[in-house]
């Protein structure tokens, strides 16, 4: 699962990013940092279930601090987008790659509205964030149009001579983004276009492309800078106006509340409600004055700095994930070499058991006999539905 950052320069881009990657949990290296500079890994949070067992957990593929696992995720910092792109200014083709790498976006806006639609700034409060949003939405649609239009007519008359169903042709065309064919034939039915007939086609096209684009890449919006004076109001108005989720969200504060955290001067966990101030003595004045600005006017106000929660959102919400821990050992939770809990998976809700040994080595689900579920030590078959948080052992011919 890759998640991609959209969003107009200086929107806060690498900040939110930065925020999301910071975790201060001293577990060795992480195999998890890749070279490319687009990319990141954040970590998304779950209660970890070496709490109620009570064990010291070994991490291996995520982190472990205080009963709360972080889970990675991985993130790309899509290429710039600027109006008129998709006509071939700026960094088109790098932008329609990435957006077929990522099976969503989270498109960050300048909540304040202090930044033009280049990113330039401007007079503060002066610009409608409304209009990012919907500039981002039009730009995709554009993108996905202007790919199907280069073989319209052809599919037309290719679906008429041959009888091929629009969905077919369809997906086909969309290959390049990676849109499923399924998404493709639900969006046709949703939209009341009649798949073999191409006479129907002409007058909902926008319509479709905007239902495939809406189901194939949800938005998620970060009304981000939500610390500024002019952001309030506009998060409202989005909140009101969008179909889209909108979360408000102060990425700066929240890597400050992270670094402080680093230097030991706070302790605070991530998409917590609260702080408590450590060392108010090297904090200083000024920070501690910033910290209780932070307190009264992001926290109290909405309950988080927002960009955990968004993470969150994402995982949990919209694609409807669980976590799940497989072992070797049921009785002590250990991998082979004594680890204790060190793998948790993020798989869809519904995966079956016999799914989950496919993800943990491809020969374990050809060969797959049984699972058993720790700490109960109940078998069950290859097509048990995992629960949140299951203890798992795959049991298959193979060793
Ligand atoms: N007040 C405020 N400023 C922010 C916030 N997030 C980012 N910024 C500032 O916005 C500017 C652009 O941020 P950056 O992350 O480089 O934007 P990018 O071009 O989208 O990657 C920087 O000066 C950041 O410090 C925020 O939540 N609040
Ligand atoms: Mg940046």
């Amino acid at each position: 699962m890759l998640v991609g950052i959209v969003g107009k320069p200086s929107s806060g881009k690498s900040t939110f990013l930065n925020a999301l990657t910071m975790v201060n949990a001293k577990v060795g290296d992480y195999p998890f940092t890749t070279k490319d500079p687009n990319r990141g890994t954040a970590y998304v949070r779950s209660p970890c279930v070496c709490k109620e067992l009570n064990v010291e957990d070994t991490p291996k593929n995520s982190l472990c601090k205080e009963g709360i696992r972080y889970l990675p995720v991985q993130f790309l910092d899509v290429a710039g987008l600027v109006p008129g792109a998709s006509e071939g200014r700026g960094l088109g083709n790098q932008f329609l790659d990435d957006l077929r790498q990522a099976d969503v976006l989270i498109h960050v806006v300048d909540a304040s509205g202090s930044l033009d639609a280049e990113g330039n700034q401007i007079d503060k409060g002066t610009w409608d964030p409304l209009d990012d949003v919907k500039f981002l939405e039009k730009e995709i649609d554009a993108w996905i149009k202007a790919i199907i239009n280069r073989d319209y007519v052809t599919m037309k008359k290719k679906a008429s001579a041959e009888k091929i169903k629009f969905s077919m042709l369809l997906h086909e065309k969309l290959t390049g983004l990676a849109i499923k064919k399924q998404t493709i034939e639900v969006s046709i039915r949703e939209v009341g276009i009649i798949d073999d007939d191409a006479n129907t086609w002409d007058e909902k096209l926008d319509e479709l492309i905007t239902t495939i684009r809406e189901k194939a890449k949800p938005l998620v919006i970060v009304a981000n800078k939500i610390d500024l004076p002019s952001s309030h109001k506009n998060f409202s108005k989005m909140k009101e106006e969008l179909n889209s989720d909108v979360f408000p969200a102060s990425s700066l504060a929240e890597v400050f509340l992270r670094t402080e955290q680093e230097n030991s001067t706070l302790s605070y966990t991530p998409g917590d409600p609260s702080f408590k101030i450590l060392d108010q003595e090297k904090l200083g004045d000024k920070k501690v004055e910033l910290l209780e600005k932070i307190n009264s006017d992001i926290l109290q106000k909405y309950g988080s700095t927002g960009v955990q929660e968004i993470l969150s959102h994402v995982i949990f919400n919209l694609f409807n994930m669980i976590v799940v821990f497989p072992v070797e050992d049921v009785s002590k939770f250990t991998d082979k070499s004594g680890n204790i809990l060190p793998d948790a998976y993020l798989v869809p809700k519904g995966t079956t058991a016999k799914e989950l040994a496919g993800k943990v080595h491809t020969d374990f689900a050809k060969n797959f006999i049984h699972g058993t579920l720790a700490p109960s030590g109940r078998r069950v078959g290859a097509d048990y539905e995992l629960q949140n948080n299951d203890i798992v052992k795959i049991v298959s011919a193979v060793k």
